[in-house]
């Protein structure tokens, strides 16, 4: 925690940085939101735990040292799942709305994109109101089976991200589902080849893919998952920072 939190971590051009989480519903987004809460010792409000159907559902982090709480430089936005043909699941074009800047907090997705004409809709986002890191979320143990529409969407999200310059990670979830050896000691991870076949199958071009796994049944803290969470983490909000930098230079 205090590496995260040291040096020029903490100073970004822009604040806060905006990480946006989205994959399948059931995929681990909420759980991955909340275990980072967990180890920066915040408490979540049932609301925070809920399913965000709001496109301004963000978590903003704080950590609290010695009765001062400090709000950390980045907050997530969790979006509800993809599936479910045209009418449930958010629309691909509302996250791409997202990733822009172009949707004001507190909007509830609807069947089609938010048109520009709608009160929801900023038409001049500035540079914090954008994504600047996204996060696809991908279980290990359902990536083989993830339907066609759910791919389609991903793949539309993806490639838009791209044209924009965005960085992309993958998180892949669910480690110890997929893999018992990993499941009874999560040390084993970086060796298991099963997770390492999962990871291959994602066949794309990524700048990270992080095996994780989330906080879900466990009382106590658990060293081995906060390294794993905190080093996706601290990877992810600096490919922001890279981001926010070179936006700033493109302007100047
Ligand atoms: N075993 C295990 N279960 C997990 C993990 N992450 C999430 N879950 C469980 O998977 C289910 C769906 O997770 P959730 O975070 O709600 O998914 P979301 O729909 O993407 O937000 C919940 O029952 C979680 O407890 C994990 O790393 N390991
Ligand atoms: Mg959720």
């Amino acid at each position: 925690v205090f590496i995260v939190c040291s040096g020029d971590f903490l100073k970004p051009k822009v604040e806060p940085l905006r990480i946006l989480l989205y994959g399948p519903a059931g995929s681990g987004k909420s759980s991955f939101i909340t275990s980072v809460a967990n180890i920066f010792k915040q408490r979540l409000t049932s609301e925070a735990l809920a399913d965000a159907v709001c496109a301004g559902t963000s978590f903003t982090m704080k950590i609290e040292v010695s009765g001062n709480s400090e709000i950390l430089p980045f907050v997530f936005n969790d979006v509800m799942g993809l599936e479910g043909g045209e009418s449930k699941g958010v629309h691909p074009g509302d996250i791409i709305n997202i990733l822009k800047g172009h949707i004001k907090e507190n909007y509830e997705f609807h069947k089609f994109p938010l048109g520009d004409e709608d009160e929801f809709y900023n038409r001049s986002p500035s540079l914090s109101d954008k994504v600047h890191c996204l996060v696809c979320v991908l279980p290990a143990d359902q990536i083989s089976f993830i339907k066609d529409d759910v791919t389609k969407k991903m793949r539309e999200i993806r490639e838009r991200a791209s044209e924009m310059g965005i960085p992309q990670v993958v998180m892949v979830t669910k480690v110890d589902c997929a893999c018992p050896v990993v499941k009874s000691d999560l040390r084993k991870m970086y060796h298991s080849m099963t997770i390492k076949e999962k990871v291959n199958k994602l066949g794309v071009t990524m700048n990270y893919i992080f095996p994780v796994k989330s906080y879900h049944e466990e009382k106590d803290v658990v060293p081995e998952i906060d390294v794993l969470i905190l080093d996706a983490l601290l990877k992810t909000v600096n490919l922001a920072n890279d981001f926010v930098n070179k936006d700033q230079k493109s302007l100047h």
